[in-house]
């Protein structure tokens, strides 16, 4: 399976289901692969902004329970495993963090090449969303503000550009607004590769909006740890 031509070939937007290792357990993850089995889930994402253990466990579970692929989405470098299927190798695009433009990819760099996981590089933009989320903190960078389209579209197109092959914008783990629409809708007119969004998507009504702005695979987190039946 090639996660990333999957990705590319669909003809609708996807679902990926992130999973935070440190707020699941045995029984919610049960559960959790219970539902995205028979929802419409494409992708588990397994990762957080400050976990460091289980990870490979986590991903070990999901996979005596299902046979969707899983993709880490690492917060750290604790977070690498090669019991997944891929990864998601974020590039923090949208800050001037050396460490995560490229200081961790070279820690991680060998391990990754002799693991069998698909990498799948992405330029992952943080855009402001109305209150200081995990990711912002801990990466120690500044969100793009949610109203400056200029900045958000020139830092996807100079992703592309470098040859990153997704545009991940982020709103933040829970954040009290997701990414607004007109936003989503010029960064997809601006690049040609897929565009994932996520942050704060907690409503089916929030997921359509970002659905029909433009997102070609939406993140879903937060909510599920509370309320698994929404899947
Ligand atoms: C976070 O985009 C993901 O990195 C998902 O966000 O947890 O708010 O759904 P939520």
């Amino acid at each position: 399976m090639n996660i990333y031509k999957q990705i590319l070939a669909s003809k609708k937007t996807q679902l990926a289901v992130l999973v935070d290792p440190d707020k699941y357990n045995k029984r919610a993850i049960e559960k959790l692969s219970e539902y995205a089995n028979k929802s419409f889930c494409d992708y588990i994402l397994v990762g957080g902004s400050i976990t460091q253990n289980y990870i490979s466990q986590t991903i070990s579970l999901l996979k005596t329970h299902t046979n969707i692929p899983i993709i880490i989405f690492p917060g750290n470098l604790f977070q690498i495993s090669d019991k997944a299927d891929g990864i998601l190798l974020l590039s923090l695009i949208s800050g001037r963090n050396p460490e995560l433009l490229i200081g961790n990819h070279v820690l991680a760099a060998q391990f990754l090449k002799n693991s069998k996981i698909e990498i799948i590089p992405t330029g992952y933009i943080l855009i402001e969303s109305g209150k200081t989320t995990s990711v912002e903190y801990i990466s120690n960078t500044r969100p793009i503000p949610s109203k400056k389209y200029d900045i958000a579209i020139s830092t996807a197109i100079a992703g592309e550009q470098l040859g990153l092959k997704l545009i991940y914008m982020e709103a933040g783990s829970g954040a009290d607004s997701t990414i607004n629409t007109k936003m989503i809708s010029e960064v997809k007119k601006n690049i040609s590769i897929p565009l994932v969004v996520g942050g704060g998507i907690n409503t089916v009504e929030k997921f359509i909006s970002v659905k029909n702005a433009g997102a070609d695979l939406i993140v879903v987190g937060n909510v599920l740890e509370k309320n698994i039946k929404l899947l």
